[in-house]
């Protein structure tokens, strides 16, 4: 996209206070200029910088997006509000309830008011017990088994009828479990992969909610926010898959993590809980997947590996901490 181009777009983001809006709203913000990115959230973040846009809304006032629409004219959407996988299982009502109408509320405003190109982002929770586990395909059995990963197979589902039957141009990737360092995720089956390094500075040691050989897929936050753009940028006519693309960075376990950890930090200690309602979500995902989809329609490719990621996250959260 060329400058004049961009300089056009004007994005408004929906639940922008979590892990991955929160720095995806920065990149955007470099991209368009902090005028043309609205992020909003059903409270305000802690800080709203100068020049930053920011307006509350649930997602489930489809009057207060319909307002939102009317008043800044985006061309792009970015639908991040969702309650994950493991407060889903606390709340199932709740989370069907917000990860379903939220998205009609979106889809159908963005039909009606003419707003073509929406970013939806999807999950690794879509695939179930009888998915393949290792290099799970884009295509296969998938038989989700929690309240989140049952809506966000159904919200695939619906962002691909949306396009077919009223040429919304939604753009979505299953996101892995997500790296980050400058936010700390919530309510997730992956997030003891980003609390064991708050811990690991914070009090040298860490007690895992999930068992030390289970492997899951994560992706470091850089190569997220990248990802995200890149295939927001795709020519449209690259893009095969209008449900959500598969995305992959790096597999690993609880134990595996803690090895490396413990390169930079020798004294670092790891536990593990028993029992714990997260462990049997985490069963039922894949251990790896296979994102040759995306690296071949819209060139994906991540660039961290496990090292240089523990590496960058303890270095940051050192001088955060
Ligand atoms: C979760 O653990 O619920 C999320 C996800 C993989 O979508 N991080």
């Amino acid at each position: 996209m060329n400058i004049i181009a961009a300089m056009k777009e004007c994005i408004l983001m929906i639940g922008a206070n979590g892990q991955i809006g929160s720095e995806l709203a920065a990149a955007l913000r470099v991209k368009f200029g902090k005028a043309n990115v609205i992020t909003s959230d059903i409270r305000p973040p802690k800080e709203i910088a100068e020049g930053e846009i920011f307006e509350t809304l649930n997602v489930l006032d489809k009057e207060g997006i319909r307002a939102l629409l009317e008043k800044y004219k985006p061309t792009q959407i970015y639908l991040l509000a969702a309650m994950l996988s493991a407060t889903g299982e606390q709340y199932p009502q709740k989370a069907w309830d917000l990860n379903m109408n939220g998205l009609l509320n979106v889809l159908d405003l963005a039909v009606e008011l003419g707003i073509k190109k929406i970013f939806w982002p999807s999950s690794i929770a879509v695939f179930g017990p009888h998915s393949p586990k290792i290099d799970t395909p884009q295509y296969c059995v998938m038989d989700p088994n929690s309240i989140y990963g049952i809506s966000k197979l159904a919200g695939e589902r619906l962002v691909e009828y949306y396009h077919n039957r009223y040429g919304l141009d939604i753009r979505s990737v299953r996101y892995p479990g997500i790296i980050s360092w400058r936010t700390e995720p919530g309510g997730g089956t992956t997030d003891y992969a980003v609390h064991i390094f708050f811990e690991a500075i914070r009090q040298g040691k860490y007690t895992s909610f999930l068992s030390e050989n289970t492997e899951l897929p994560m992706l470091y936050m850089d190569d997220a926010v990248r990802g995200t753009i890149e295939l927001m940028d795709a020519p449209e006519s690259s893009l095969n898959i209008r449900s959500s693309y598969n995305l992959a960075g790096i597999s690993f376990t609880p134990k595996q993590i803690a090895e490396e950890i413990k390169k930079i930090l020798p004294n670092f200690e790891i536990s593990y809980s028993e029992n714990d309602p997260r462990q049997a979500i985490a069963d039922s995902w894949p251990k790896s997947i296979n994102d040759d989809e995306a690296r071949k329609d819209w060139g994906w490719k991540p660039t961290f590996d496990l090292k240089a990621m523990t590496e960058d996250m303890l270095s940051n959260l050192k001088s955060k901490l």
